[in-house]
């Protein structure tokens, strides 16, 4: 065996040439990976006693991809296309041995080989879109010549992993070898390659199925009306749709023309800097300063709820769907009833939609047992509160759950914003507090606050932590303090929105701005589909806000066919008068002169003041890092991803743009729009968010 370099050696099985790949933790195409690959192929080439070459990795998985965290920086090492023509041009037979996941430039390097061979367990994919770019290196331009210009368009702009099996039976993959025999069974590959004087198959010039599609732009113009909702707003799938067509309409070398342009003005752009950094971000957030990797958990078999309302519920389903036995408690019978039939027509609709069966519908559901009495929570490892927003009914709850649970196990609360160090001290065991914040519906939405009080054990956020992934969250540590951090910085944009009404501004103006900015929709259209009426209490509205005229005029929201909007009978909304004239009425009353605001005005307003929260948040130690808050608005409020979240946003816009403004508004409306001293600092060293260390 040769080391080629520090990754990368070559071996020989008889005359089957090895290149070994090994740069933890997933083979990415890193300059070494680059050099030692071309290096290893010259040789290899130029072996004679050498009649084909196999490419395999060491560690988990194929190469899986460019290594996204070059990206930026000047290039080293030999390119990626001298690599790739080096083996399409090989005159020995090149085959990829597939383990794991071949993703991106991983599986581009497997399409410039000849041959592909995979593991069962193995997947292949172009996931570049997640990233914000598309194949740069031919994917293209080989992957539609392959599988056909359909399951191409669905594979790129997807960035789906396809398994080894339906990869098979695309063409994608030319054999399956047995699990664990990858390397053993791509070497016989190779022999019989050479045996049977197989062609060296160069996916370049297989052309029958782009040419298939040629003439055809209903195709494209298909794809894109059905996915045009899901695209909205992102550059990326649009910009892969164009390099399929060029694959289709174009000549290889003509279409490898348009994805590198294509390519270059992604990777330059800010969309796909946004999505690079919060895939770095959602890797980040799990980790603790001070708890490391390793610290000991709490293993959780059995879980406790206490409510079966919306949020217990959905809580409960988390759990049932990770194959955890839970007990969900209510104080009367006919609310545990209801909660326990809504959360098996949960099931049964999603079993409608194809996406459970009704065998899994009664596994999960079988899971989740009903009871009306707290001491049937004795033996949980984790017990979640999830009732009222009531401090006096939360406290009465964990003195009474402190004198049943076993001892070791954690008390939970899913309080949306109450002082958990106040919950906490009512027990005999603050250290076994913390607050589970879902976000509703808790079944479905990813993000989970995993709030730590003043006392709560390392062992106890490890584990909330732990048992976050194991139900599929993707969970952000956050400090106490009122609303934590996503609703702390969702009461920003709530009283801009208010304010610039009182300005002027008409909901639906506002809600354009912030759906056009990207937002899934906006605060108005929101609070109507929530319903205006939560918190609103009848006998004691009269008419002191718009809000409560709205709902006196029982315009409660979608519910009830009006609210800010009115809607048609399929709950399509549009401006209304009505409440445009009550809107008028107010302003005319509390003396303001209605002025015209501009739709930069409108976002300025509603995001700054977002932006410079999130510095008080962090500057108050109630988030470990920014790219925190970052994954915290994307999952649990809608931010656009291809704007990397708020704190994201604010350095590509500017630290001292923002700050400006902050200061301006202070001048002209008072302290809510102090800039954070954070903020003053960062833009005095003119440094961003991106810049500071974790906990700084
Ligand atoms: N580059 C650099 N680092 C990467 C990486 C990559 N491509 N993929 C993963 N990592 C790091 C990750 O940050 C983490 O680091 C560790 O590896 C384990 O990752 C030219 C331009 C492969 C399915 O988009 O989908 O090719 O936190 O926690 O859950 O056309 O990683 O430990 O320090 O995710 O087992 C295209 C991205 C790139 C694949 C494994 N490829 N990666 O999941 O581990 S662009 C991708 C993944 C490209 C070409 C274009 C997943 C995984 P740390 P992990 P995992």
């Amino acid at each position: 065996m040769t080391a080629i370099n520090d990754v990368t050696d070559l071996s020989k099985d008889g005359d089957i040439a090895v290149l070994t790949l090994n740069s933890p933790p997933v083979n990415a195409l890193s300059a070494a990976v680059r050099d030692g690959l071309a290096e290893g192929f010259r040789q290899a080439i130029a072996d004679d006693s050498v009649k084909a070459i196999v490419l395999v990795c060491e560690g988990k998985t194929f190469i899986a991809g460019a290594d996204i965290s070059e990206f930026g920086k000047a290039p080293r090492g030999a390119s990626l296309f001298d690599v790739q023509n080096a083996m399409e041009n090989s005159p020995k037979p090149a085959i990829a041995a597939i383990h794991g996941t071949a993703l991106g430039g991983g599986l581009e390097v497997a399409l410039s080989c000849h041959y592909r061979v995979a593991v069962p367990s193995a997947r292949c994919g172009l996931p570049e879109v997640n990233i914000g770019l598309l194949p740069g290196a031919g994917g293209t331009q080989r992957l539609p010549r392959i599988v056909g210009v359909e399951k191409a368009l669905e594979m790129v702009t997807s960035g789906q992993h396809v398994p080894a099996k339906a990869c098979l039976e695309m063409g994608l993959v030319d054999e399956i070898v047995p699990e664990g025999k990858l390397r053993d069974g791509a070497v016989a590959f190779a022999r019989k390659v050479v045996a049977e004087k197989r062609p060296l198959k160069k996916v370049r010039d297989s052309n029958e199925k782009v040419e298939a599609a040629r003439g055809k732009p209903e195709i494209f113009a298909k794809f894109r009306k059905d996915n045009a909702r899901k695209f909205r707003g992102f550059l990326a799938p649009e910009y892969n749709i164009r390099c399929i067509e060029a694959a289709v309409e174009k000549p290889f070398d003509e279409g490898i023309k348009v994805e590198r342009e294509l390519f270059r003005e992604l990777v330059t752009g800010n969309q796909s800097a946004a999505q690079r950094h919060v895939f770095f971000a959602e890797r980040s957030v799990w980790k603790i300063p001070g708890i490391p990797d390793d610290t000991q958990t709490i293993p959780v078999n059995k879980v406790g709820i206490i409510g079966a309302g919306t949020m217990g519920g959905g809580i409960a389903m988390n759990f049932a769907n990770a194959g955890i036995p839970v007990t969900i408690v209510e104080m009367q019978q006919e609310a545990l009833d209801r909660g326990l039939s809504v959360i098996r027509k949960n099931y049964e609709n999603t079993a409608k939609r194809g996406r459970l069966t009704m065998d899994d519908v009664e596994k999960r559901t079988g899971l989740i047992k009903g009871s009306l009495k707290l001491e049937d929570l004795a033996d949980c490892d984790l017990t979640i509160e999830a009732v009222y927003e009531n401090m006096d009914v939360k406290k009465d709850i964990f003195r009474k759950l402190d004198g049943i649970v076993k001892q070791g196990a954690i008390l939970a609360t899913n309080t949306s914003a109450l002082n958990i160090d106040q919950i906490a001290s009512v027990t005999k065991r603050p250290e076994a507090v913390i607050g589970l914040h879902f976000f509703s519906p808790a079944n479905v939405m990813r993000l989970l606050e995993v709030v730590r009080a003043d006392k709560t054990s390392n062992a106890v956020i490890a584990t909330s932590m732990q048992i976050a992934k194991k139900i599929g969250k993707i969970a952000a540590l956050v400090g106490v303090c009122p609303g934590f951090v996503g609703n702390r910085i969702l009461a920003q944009r709530q009283r801009e929105a208010q304010k610039l009404m009182f300005e002027g501004a008409m909901p639906w103006d506002i809600d354009r701005v912030l759906y056009d900015f990207g937002f899934p929709m906006g605060p108005f259209a929101m609070s109507d589909l929530a319903g205006l009426d939560i918190g609103w209490i009848k006998e004691k509205s009269h008419g002191a806000t718009i809000r409560d005229v709205l709902c006196e005029m029982d315009r409660r929201g979608q519910k009830t066919g009006a609210g800010y909007y009115d809607y048609d009978e399929n709950r399509n909304a549009k401006p209304s008068p009505v409440t445009e004239k009550i809107i008028k009425d107010f302003v005319t009353k509390s003396g303001v002169n209605p002025r015209q605001i501009s739709d930069e005005e409108i976002l300025e307003r509603t995001i700054y003041p977002m932006i410079n929260e999130g510095a008080k948040i962090l500057e108050e130690g109630k988030a470990i890092r920014a790219s925190d808050i970052d994954i915290v608005w994307i999952n649990g409020y809608g931010w656009p991803v291809y704007r990397g979240g708020p704190m994201f946003y604010g350095d590509t816009i500017g630290l001292d743009k923002v700050l400006a403004k902050m200061k301006l508004w202070q001048a002209q409306m008072g302290d809510a729009y102090k800039p954070s001293a954070l903020l003053e600092r960062l833009v005095a060293e003119g440094k961003r968010f991106q810049d500071l260390k974790q906990g700084e």
